[in-house]
């Protein structure tokens, strides 16, 4: 059970596909230093999954999946709580009611829905869940009373109207939600595709030569990397902006090394791209294997992930539902 009484860290995962290393790097690394620091929730985000069409077969087995890479990256259940979204109905009660003191115009704005519009099919059009989705993440977040909310750099904008909300709502009806701040990974914030360092490393990609998912055996893993792109030249050097590329690959090795950029440029001076890509894929494997192990025990032993995701549940659902009362009486609710 979580412990009382500390600062609270709320975080999610959408089970959209198998948690790839720029989730890994840019949130879950940080999880299991922040459990023992906070109360944390960590939450399998299933209603976030569907804001762009899932089969449920794979929705399914997603959801497990995600919830034992939780468990297989170092999350502790014994001190973290570890839940499925869709088994509080909390959170899509406060969407709903955050929905009303959210403009659309606001919406609109935020940079992610403009990207995922590009890919929803005509005959589906714009979904209203694709749009709204950033409200239920601001009811995920403001539940929890989380103080931070570890994520990637993508997620930012989305913070920041969470941020909104709990202002506007603590105006209109009296202090009632914490104003939660990111917590960005100040290297890795942001992984980019290896086939294409323009765009961020993403679950959903077309292609699966463009992330390394935590799941990928060690031949994939080398094949990807071998075949990730790099810039023009062959020297191992750090440029975000004339090299995004080899960039990104010293960015994964830093992450998962912790040798500064200095030391990775120093050790591949005039050895070239595929020495160092040889190498990045043996530190990622060698950084996966264990967490694959793990993976494969959890997910043997269903008995006892059910039985986590339920304690998991049981935790949030005594915080939330609290919450939400509060919510209902300040605004005039018949309780
Ligand atoms: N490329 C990335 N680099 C660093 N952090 C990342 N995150 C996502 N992509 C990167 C962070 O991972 C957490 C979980 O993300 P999510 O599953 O809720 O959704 P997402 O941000 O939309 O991730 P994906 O992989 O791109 O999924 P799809 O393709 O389904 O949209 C978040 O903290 C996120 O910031």
């Amino acid at each position: 059970m979580a412990e009382e009484g500390k600062k609270r860290i709320f975080s999610g995962i959408a089970p959209s596909g198998i948690i790839h290393i720029g989730n890994y790097l840019g949130a879950i690394k940080q999880f299991t230093e922040l459990q023992l620091e906070y109360q944390a929730f960590f939450c399998v985000v299933d209603q976030h999954a569907i804001t762009v069409p899932q089969e449920p077969e794979k929705l399914y087995q997603n959801t497990l999946s995600v919830a034992a890479l939780y468990l297989a990256c170092g999350i502790d259940p014994s001190v973290a709580s570890i839940f499925i979204q869709s088994h509080i109905p909390a959170h899509t009660e406060l969407a709903w009611i955050l929905n009303t003191i959210t403009p659309v115009g606001e919406l609109e704005r935020m940079t992610q829905f403009k990207d995922k519009i590009q890919h929803q099919t005509k005959e589906a059009g714009v979904l209203a869940g694709l749009l709204n989705y950033p409200i239920l993440m601001a009811a995920d977040i403001l539940l929890y009373d989380a103080h931070l909310v570890p994520v990637g750099e993508d997620q930012t904008q989305h913070i920041e109207l969470t941020r909104m909300l709990a202002g506007r709502f603590n105006n209109r009806y009296g202090e009632t939600f914490v104003t939660p701040e990111p917590l960005l990974q100040e290297h890795a914030a942001r992984i980019m595709s290896l086939l294409d360092p323009t765009k961020k490393m993403s679950k959903s990609a077309e292609s699966a030569k463009s992330y390394i998912s935590l799941l990928d055996s060690p031949d994939d893993i080398r094949q990807k990397i071998k075949n990730a792109v790099t810039d023009s030249g062959n020297e191992v050097a750090y440029d975000k902006q004339k090299r995004p590329a080899i960039s990104n690959l010293i960015t994964i090795h830093r992450a998962l090394t912790d040798a500064g950029f200095n030391t990775i440029e120093e050790q591949y001076k005039g050895r070239g791209y595929a020495d160092f890509k040889q190498d990045l894929a043996e530190i990622i494997i060698h950084e996966l294997t264990p967490i694959q192990q793990r993976y494969r025990e959890f997910m043997e032993n269903k008995k006892e992930l059910e039985h986590i995701l339920r304690e998991g549940a049981r935790n949030a659902s005594i915080v939330s539902e609290k919450k939400l009362l509060a919510v209902k009486q300040k605004m005039g609710f018949y309780i």
